[in-house]
């Protein structure tokens, strides 16, 4: 199946007719063609978006929220050829995509269809001075949303929804790795009523398509998520723009673990923290500093627990593991292996490619557990993104607070413990936009998520996206 582009709630052809390859991580083979758009494509969804936006801005907010949770039912509807086609796409076993990224597609526009009912703006009663200030929040006008790989079409719905539901058009560009999901999403998008121009998703590389959203002058905002090196490039060209940015980038977070903690709470989620997804989430915890006192306890058991994954066809149930997204990727993660081995490392478990009878071409790797000597080598610093993680004793406090704030990344963090004064020291001061205590990956769409540091600038979630998606308009009246 051929991909279009979606521009004025039409299919389009790339305007150059050149088209790129898409792969089935799974098995290596090339399965559809999606167009390599170029700088004229995106002009086109421009124009589209521009044109959209003065009736969408003013469209009613029961109105705006209605279509968001019509797009939403039909996601939903659609869930079991949406979450076959993620797989496809991307690798990951079906189960996840059906478990977690379809229904968190549904349910951001849901979330941010009935936000936008609930977004209200500040007033400022001037006092004594016969004045009141009052700040409208307007939507920006045409803004861009550039995804990952990693979650299609949950990332990509992530930064759309809120930024229809301010009010404004969007132009967007998937992964060109994992563009399915995002196409289908469009045929969703006129199923459901949503105006043309409204949403408009070009399909293409990064350094073409991505570099024609970010240079454009007209696109005023800018919401990216993806690898730190891109966020840095994108925001050198907008910066004399003056383009709002909001970047989601890398992440190299720890999970510090305790002795007093609940064990097999923590050995149970720690598998999920750093495998889930084929390790290539940007919140997994791939670092993980273990107290001395149940070091060799805990070695033991995750290299015991860690066996029994089983790395398979992303179609097979019982599948905890299932293809890394691309060969360059799986040559990617590949080498850290090797950069471990003669940085010192030891690996404890895994650290090879996998041949899946049926599937050999796939890109399959075993779930892998390097212990390092020293938390300063590159396996500890890098963000791998794969299923590796490293693991490392600490025996205090203060000693694994200062190793886990020793990265240039500050995305999330996890601690593993059940004394609440040490909580509140350690939430305090770890570097992170994100903490999880006890718990990972859990998600409450109206919380800031974002990180500090190079894992991005400003914050994505309920309100805050609403107002990153919106300018702040302050009107004061002398009475
Ligand atoms: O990401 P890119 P890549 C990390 C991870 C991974 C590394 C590289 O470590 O190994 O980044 O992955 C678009 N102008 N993360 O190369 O290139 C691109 O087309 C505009 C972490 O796949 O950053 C895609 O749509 N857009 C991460 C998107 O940017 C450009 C998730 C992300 O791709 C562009 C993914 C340009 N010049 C990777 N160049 C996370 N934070 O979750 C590329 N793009």
């Amino acid at each position: 199946m051929n991909i279009q582009n979606y521009i004025n709630g039409n299919f389009h052809n790339p305007i150059q007719d050149d088209w790129l390859d898409n792969y089935n991580p799974s098995n290596g083979e090339v399965y559809s063609q999606i167009p390599n758009s170029s700088s004229e494509d995106v002009e086109n969804a421009y124009i589209a978006a521009k044109s959209a936006f003065p009736s969408w801005s003013q469209t009613t907010l029961d109105e705006r929220s209605r279509i968001m949770l019509k797009i939403s039912e039909l996601i939903e509807a659609n869930l079991d050829r949406l979450a076959e086609a993620e797989s496809k796409d991307n690798g990951k076993p079906i189960w996840l995509a059906k478990a977690v990224d379809i229904p968190r597609a549904s349910s951001n526009f849901r979330f941010f269809g009935n936000a936008i009912t609930q977004f209200a703006s500040e007033s400022h009663e001037s006092v004594g001075q016969q004045a009141i200030n009052y700040t409208l929040r307007q939507p920006i006008g045409v803004v861009g949303c550039i995804s990952p790989w990693n979650l299609p079409l949950y990332l990509f719905t992530w930064k759309i929804a809120p930024a229809i539901a301010a009010g404004n058009c969007v132009v967007a560009k998937p992964s060109e790795v994992t563009p399915m999901t995002a196409f289908l999403l469009s045929e969703i998008c006129n199923e459901a009523g949503l105006p043309k121009g409204v949403l408009n998703i070009v399909h293409g590389l990064g350094t073409t398509a991505g570099q024609a959203i970010i240079e454009h002058p007209d696109i005023k905002a800018i919401s990216f998520t993806g690898g730190t090196a891109t966020g840095a490039h994108i925001a050198k060209v907008a910066a004399p723009m003056f383009k709002k940015l909001s970047l989601e980038l890398g992440g190299k977070n720890p999970n510090i673990i305790f002795d007093d903690c609940d064990y097999e709470d923590m050995l149970i989620t720690t598998i999920r923290s750093s495998f889930g997804n084929q390790g290539q989430i940007c919140l997994c915890g791939s670092r993980i500093f273990v107290q001395d006192t149940i070091y060799e306890q805990f070695k033991k058991d995750f290299v015991n627990v860690v066996s029994k994954q089983k790395v398979g066809h992303p179609s097979a149930p019982d599948t905890k593991i299932g293809a890394l997204v691309s060969k360059p990727h799986l040559e990617k993660v590949l080498s850290y292996v090797d950069i471990a081995k003669a940085e010192g490392g030891k690996v404890l478990y895994g650290g090879k490619q996998i041949k899946v009878e049926g599937y050999e071409n796939g890109y399959y790797m075993e779930p892998t557990i390097i212990e390092v000597q020293t938390d300063e080598c590159r396996v500890n610093q890098e963000e791998i993104f794969g299923p590796v993680v490293t693991i490392m004793p600490f025996t205090t406090e203060d000693e694994v607070l200062q190793i886990a704030n020793k990265v240039k990344y500050g995305l999330s963090a996890t601690l593993w413990t059940n004394d609440l004064k040490r909580t509140m020291r350690m939430t305090n001061q770890l570097q992170a936009g994100m903490v999880w205590v006890n718990t990972w990956l859990m998600r409450d769409l109206r919380t800031p998520f974002g990180g500090v540091k190079d894992s991005g600038v400003g914050r994505e979630g309920g309100f805050e996206a609403l107002r990153f998606f919106t300018e702040a308009k302050n009107v004061c009246i002398k009475y």
